[in-house]
């Protein structure tokens, strides 16, 4: 390859601007999952999101966020959404099937609406794993989900602006 082939690239930039964010929370292990919120808003709020471009819905568990994130998206106020859980294995299959299910239900629901959605459920078999990567030892999974989100969110608009053939999909409605 020729050090001249450069095609054309496209990525979405760390800016916030004109875009909205939605976030979706479980309250079951709320404990971690209320740091994880923290860190996703630090990310938005550092990268200059407001308070007006977020807004924030609660679930009692993780099996409930792609449900209402389906919901946030379809509602066409959001260019993307952070879903935030934490499983923690038990002692029967339930994990398994709350890990899973959680999991393919995020990505139908951003492949069904085409609104961007970010994965941030720690699946952890111990309480201590996910208090590590809720803030201390492996940084705060929250605050990367963040900087995905905006990334994300600048990306989906670009592609949409880009693409010939689509049929110029509507601009969110924010209120
Ligand atoms: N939900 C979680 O978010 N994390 C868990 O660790 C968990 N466990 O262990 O059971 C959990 N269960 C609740 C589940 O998400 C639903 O809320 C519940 O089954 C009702 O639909």
């Amino acid at each position: 390859m020729s050090a001249e082939f450069k095609p054309s690239t496209i990525r979405g930039e760390l800016n916030p601007a004109g875009s909205h964010f939605g976030i979706v929370v479980s309250q079951f292990n709320s404990f971690i999952t209320d740091r994880l919120l923290a860190g996703a808003l630090d990310a938005l709020q550092s990268a200059g999101a407001t308070q007006s471009q977020i807004e924030v819905v609660r679930v009692p568990g993780s099996f409930e966020i792609p449900i209402a994130a389906k919901k946030l998206a379809a509602s066409d106020r959001f260019d993307s959404i952070i879903c935030v859980g934490c499983v923690l294995r038990g002692e029967t299959s339930h994990y398994d099937v709350v890990v899973s299910e959680t999991a393919r239900g995020i990505q139908l629901a951003q492949l069904d609406s085409g609104v961007p959605m970010i994965l941030c459920v720690l699946t952890c078999d111990t309480l201590e794993q996910a208090i590590n990567r809720a803030g201390l030892k492996s940084g705060n999974k929250g605050y990367e989900s963040g900087l995905a989100a905006i990334e994300m969110a600048h990306l989906s608009r670009k592609l949409a602006k880009n693409s010939p053939r689509s049929a110029s999909r509507p601009r969110p409605s924010h209120k």
